[in-house]
């Protein structure tokens, strides 16, 4: 009933208490005041380069933000450039940056078949080297920041159906070289490593009611219900939440009831990498902000009831930087528009639209 409502309501280009285009004022409280007010979190991830060069953004990040993230400093192509040597100097720069601020940090990742050093794959000789690679990267990080970290994606991007491997297990150099267990010993020596961090197996490509959205849903609940009977020590199941605006089959039923049903293995949910891509819209500024914003208040709409959702990141507050330009660009050159701050850091439709949802969320209940 909700999915026929909302897709009506994108049909009829519904835009979010939106009168007409006028900015937001930049003083009115920021996404994460919205969504503390409910007891959920707003946050957003930073480069490093914008951290080190961007005060006009790092401005605007404490206005809005609860939460940070890197969207570099943390992967093992930032810290294990050099095989011999760790590399902190990037992940510190932002925990200091934090500090300062008083701001919770996410770390990503630990595990991940991209961003890894050349050296990596053909150092992971054996089960034996492979594992003791794999603990000591991860007592390294994980215990240099223990108790200091909010959340850590232990795992990214773990399924890939395609690949067909056990458990839809996307065939990367860690199945290689250790088999599915590599999930079991990332997350042990996470939480040994640092008991207070939510440990998070972070997923895209299910946010959608396509074929094989669905089928990945089912995939990641399969292997989250696996490793909860087995005991190993995940926590929650990040949803990247990379949107679509072109993309019509938001299926908030199938989304909400995939929820329910992280929910009800105990894990919790955290939307980590919120964006809304635009290459398939046309070029109006105007009309794409509306569209993009409808999109994700459509979403947001079908996500925020349940309260085993933590709060939201987005992958980037401003669309100055944005990894979509150069991975989906679009055809006519424009650059997107899929952060709720536009180039020049000024609110956007989408941020009414995403306030708007943190203001529709039923509020979270502290447990006594
Ligand atoms: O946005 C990130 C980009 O700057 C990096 O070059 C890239 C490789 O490290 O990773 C991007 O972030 C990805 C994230 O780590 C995992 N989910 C998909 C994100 C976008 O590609």
């Amino acid at each position: 009933m909700i999915a026929a409502a909302m897709t009506s309501a994108v049909a009829a280009g519904w835009t979010p208490a939106l009168a007409d285009d006028k900015p937001f004022d930049n003083k009115l409280p920021g996404l994460h005041a919205r969504a503390r007010a409910k007891g959920l979190f707003f946050g957003s991830a930073l480069s490093s380069v914008a951290l080190s060069n961007d005060n006009d953004l790092l401005a605007r990040l404490l206005a809005e933000c609860g939460m940070l993230v890197s969207e570099d400093a943390f992967k093992w192509d930032a810290i294990r450039f050099d095989q011999t040597k760790f590399d902190f100097s990037r992940a510190d720069a932002l925990m200091g940056f934090a500090l300062l601020h008083q701001l919770p940090v996410r770390g990503h990742t630990l595990v991940w078949h991209e961003a890894n050093p050349a050296w990596l794959e053909p150092a992971l000789t054996s089960k034996t080297a492979s594992e003791k690679l794999l603990t000591d990267h991860i007592r390294a990080v994980a215990g240099r920041y223990a108790g200091r970290l909010a959340q850590w994606d232990v795992v990214n991007e773990a399924i890939l159906g395609d690949d067909k491997k056990p458990q839809a297990l996307r065939n990367t150099l860690w199945l290689r070289a250790l088999g599915p267990a590599y999930i079991d010993i990332a997350f042990h020596a996470t939480a040994e490593a640092d008991p207070r961090a939510l440990r998070v197996i972070n997923e895209y490509g299910i946010e959608y009611g396509i074929d094989w959205q669905v089928r990945k849903r089912n995939q990641l609940l399969d292997l989250c219900a696996d490793l909860v009977a087995r005991k190993v020590p995940i926590q929650a199941v990040g949803i990247q939440a990379h949107l679509d605006a072109g993309e019509v089959n938001l299926d908030q039923t199938g989304l909400a009831r995939f929820i329910a049903d992280v929910a009800s293995l105990g894990l919790k949910v955290v939307i980590t990498e919120f964006d809304v891509r635009d290459q398939r819209l046309p070029a109006s500024i105007p009309a794409r902000d509306t569209a993009i914003a409808a999109h994700a208040r459509a979403w947001l709409d079908a996500v925020l009831p349940n309260p085993a959702v933590l709060g939201v990141l987005s992958w980037g507050l401003s669309d100055r930087g944005t990894w979509l330009n150069s991975y989906f660009p679009r055809a006519d050159g424009l650059p997107q528009r899929p952060s709720p701050l536009d180039a020049d850091l000024n609110r956007k439709k989408l941020w009414g639209a995403m306030a708007a949802a943190f203001d529709a969320a039923p509020p979270r209940i502290a447990k006594s």
